[in-house]
């Protein structure tokens, strides 16, 4: 090595000539990458050891020179490149050849190809910046042209589908809908609208209640026209179409047997027993949003993009994809930043910071008012709720407080028992805690993640029961015991509040 005091050795030889792009090593990929790069052939300098490969080159006018590419000294006589190619099919080579670029020109960017998968992580951690295995790069190229290729033909077959009905499309979200459902019902609106040239009608429905405050404010400020599920309109409406739910009666109170024409969900369709058979049905587990789909669609089908319902869409991945943080793939990302530009953002930001309705202040004051810690788990009892969105914001909410790594809040509604859990203590796996102490209470639904669960009772025959409040305390007080237990909270000890 020729260096002194440790300092990265200096290029010799050819000081004052610049180069940006230094090759080293020049299979049938780095002859694309030339291609590719399109640059002048004084940019660029190619290293590799095979005399014939050298003579090519020159004859096609690139600076070439012969050379080891693992030998430590090649680099002293080349000048400091802005981004270099390590690309000879010698695994021992190309990482003895990252190594040393590294050693000496520390900011240098480094490209460099795989031989084989588990080289992949050694040439990362010797420095290259970006490692390629070609066999990778390919496989996933191909997939992401069949995904698109058949998101496009389902786009097409949707569009000549819903171009051939006359009459009224019935679009259902979810039982108490979510800006997932609700904005892909609104994209799928557009599309039929488009598809029938007015010949077919569609109506947005939902069963249950839009609680949430910031679904309300969703809903009020995009103007978004909803009605009521009835008997009477499900009757008027020729067709059927399912967003955000795979199937009648998940997410939906619909009776199993209902005949729905359309599902569109990113839920997976896996073990689902169908009574009828869709016309059409799109269920993709990878994308992380029903909207996501959708956009998809708009996308393939060139239509124009509405303000309101290109900010839905952008809302409706953004709340199921948890802020883009969770469950959100590229092409997720992809669809979000196409709507981005659509968007209101003055709106988006409004919905966001939505005003606390009245009950959900109370709940939250109440949750506050009646918490009990105990080593770190804080329980509260809110009592008798109207709208049961407000417990897990105020779940939310209680993990804030100081000392307090676990939240569970509870309380009664007409018809459930609800409680939701939030959990910061990586030692616990709250879900799963959940779903054990739980498991006996004939009819409840318990789980979640390790942050955060939620268990529901249906109260069934008890819901005629006058005091609910009573009837939570003789419900959830043995349950709570247990979960204690599991986490080993002794009652005895350790109170404070
Ligand atoms: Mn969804």
């Amino acid at each position: 090595m020729v260096e002194t005091d440790g300092a990265p050795a200096a290029p010799q030889k050819n000081k004052n000539k610049q180069i940006k792009y230094l090759m080293l090593g020049c299979g049938s990929i780095g002859y694309n990458i030339l291609e590719e790069l399109d640059e002048t052939n004084d940019n660029i300098l190619i290293v590799d050891s095979d005399q014939k490969r050298i003579d090519d080159l020159r004859d096609h006018r690139h600076q070439a020179m012969i050379g080891d590419i693992s030998d430590p000294l090649l680099i002293t006589k080349i000048p400091e490149p802005e981004v270099v190619f390590v690309l000879s099919s010698n695994k021992d080579a190309n990482l003895a050849a990252v190594q040393n670029i590294r050693k000496a020109y520390p900011n240098v960017n480094i490209i460099a190809r795989a031989v084989d998968l588990f080289s992949t992580d050694l040439l990362a951690d010797n420095g290259a910046d970006v490692v390629l295995y070609p066999q990778q790069v390919v496989a996933k190229s191909a997939v992401n042209h069949m995904a698109n290729l058949i998101a496009s033909r389902n786009a097409q077959k949707l569009h000549s589908l819903l171009a051939s009905w006359t009459g009224t499309l019935g679009i259902i979200t979810h039982k108490n809908p979510d800006p997932d459902s609700i904005s892909s019902a609104m994209a799928l609106s557009v599309i039929a609208n488009d598809a029938s040239n007015g010949k077919l009608a569609t109506r947005i429905l939902y069963e249950g209640n839009i609680g949430h405050q910031e679904n309300r404010a969703f809903v009020n400020l995009l103007e978004i026209k909803m009605e009521h599920l009835t008997k009477d309109i499900l009757t008027e409406c020729n067709y059927l179409a399912l967003v955000d739910s795979v199937a009648p009666g998940m997410n939906n109170d619909l009776p199993s047997d209902t005949k729905i024409n359309i599902i569109i969900d990113h839920h997976s369709a896996d073990g689902v027993v169908r009574e009828n058979k869709p016309d059409f049905l799109e269920s993709r587990p990878e994308a992380g949003a029903t909207a996501s789909i959708l956009t998809q669609y708009l996308q393939e089908l060139y239509l124009p993009l509405d303000t309101k319902v290109a900010t839905a869409l952008f809302y409706g991945i953004r709340a199921d994809t948890h802020e883009f943080q969770r469950n959100i793939s590229s092409q997720d990302l992809y669809n979000a930043a196409y709507l981005l530009p659509h968007t209101d953002r003055a709106l988006l930001e409004i919905i966001m910071a939505p005003s606390l309705s009245q009950e959900t202040i109370d709940v939250l004051g109440a949750a506050i008012q009646n918490r009990e810690v105990k080593q770190g788990y804080l329980f509260s009892n809110v009592g008798y709720v109207r709208n049961r969105d407000a417990i897990p914001q105020a779940a939310d909410m209680l993990l804030t407080l100081e000392g307090v790594t676990t939240s569970l809040v509870y309380g009664i509604t007409d018809t459930h028992i609800t409680l939701s859990a939030r959990n910061k203590d990586i030692r616990l796996h709250v879900g799963d805690v959940m779903k054990e102490a739980f498991s006996k209470v004939p009819g409840a639904s318990a789980g979640g993640h390790a942050t955060m669960a939620a268990l529901s009772i249906p109260l069934n025959a008890f819901s005629l029961v006058k005091d609910k409040e009573e009837l939570l305390s003789m419900v959830i007080d043995p349950i709570l015991s247990n979960f204690m237990k599991l986490v080993g909270i002794s009652e005895a000890e350790g109170d404070e509040t």
